[in-house]
């Protein structure tokens, strides 16, 4: 059996999404793998509650109470590493995590750490992402699965999905059609990966 550990910043959509995956009966014994706990950077992170409410255990590691970012990342290790099973190493997935990971962090889970980030890398890394491909005039967005490396979304390539640019769209319009293509991919990346490692 594998851990997976999510680290989430707000509503958590993709972690549900993973959640509900892993417990699907057709997928469950495929997996060989179970969402361990889902952290939070934020207390207020709404995706929380909803972990709560399903059984998975929960921990807040806060940025602000930490002097910097070494600090918070030596922090979230220990946090992870209490959900790791003797001898196999958790699964890290980043979902909605806002906050920018140290080297020593990335090295310590190279290989097992991945992102999902909204929008077509090597398009648009970093924030703002629907806005940006908005005012660029793209014809598609989308989202992307990678690995996690010390440059930020710069990761080699695990999945995309691409959605069409509406000419009427906000930020927010596009986002939710971006959303909904996440929650297809990123379970199936993790279900592909689970049978290879
Ligand atoms: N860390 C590393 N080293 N490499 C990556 O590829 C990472 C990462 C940490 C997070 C997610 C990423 C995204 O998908 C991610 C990828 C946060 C920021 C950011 O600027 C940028 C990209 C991502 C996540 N965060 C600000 C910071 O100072 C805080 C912003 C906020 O709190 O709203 O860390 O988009
Ligand atoms: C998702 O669109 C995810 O790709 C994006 O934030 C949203 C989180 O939604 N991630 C980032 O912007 C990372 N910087 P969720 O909390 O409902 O999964």
């Amino acid at each position: 059996m594998k851990n997976i550990v999510i680290l989430i910043s707000g509503s958590g959509s993709n972690m549900a999404a993973i959640v509900k995956t892993a417990k699907r009966d057709d997928w469950a014994g495929k997996w060989g793998a179970r969402v361990a706990a889902v952290i939070s950077n934020k207390p207020d992170a709404k995706g929380l509650q909803w972990a709560n409410q399903q059984g998975i255990a929960t921990e807040v590691v806060a940025h602000k109470h930490y002097a910097n970012r070494a600090a918070f990342d030596t922090a979230l290790a220990q946090s992870i590493d209490r959900f790791e099973l003797p001898g196999n190493p958790a699964l890290v997935v980043l979902a909605g995590f806002m906050r920018i990971l140290t080297p020593d962090f990335v090295a310590k889970y190279q290989g097992r750490l991945l992102n999902i980030h909204p929008s077509l890398l090597p398009a648009f890394a970093g924030l703002h992402t629907h806005q940006r491909a908005i005012d660029a005039g793209c014809k598609f967005a989308g989202a992307t699965v990678h690995w996690v490396t010390t440059a930020l979304d710069d990761g080699p390539i695990l999945a995309q999905a691409a959605v069409p640019v509406l000419p009427e769209d906000s930020a927010d319009t596009l986002a939710a059609r971006v959303l909904t293509q996440e929650h297809l991919i990123y379970p199936q990346v993790i279900a592909d990966l689970l049978r290879k490692i």
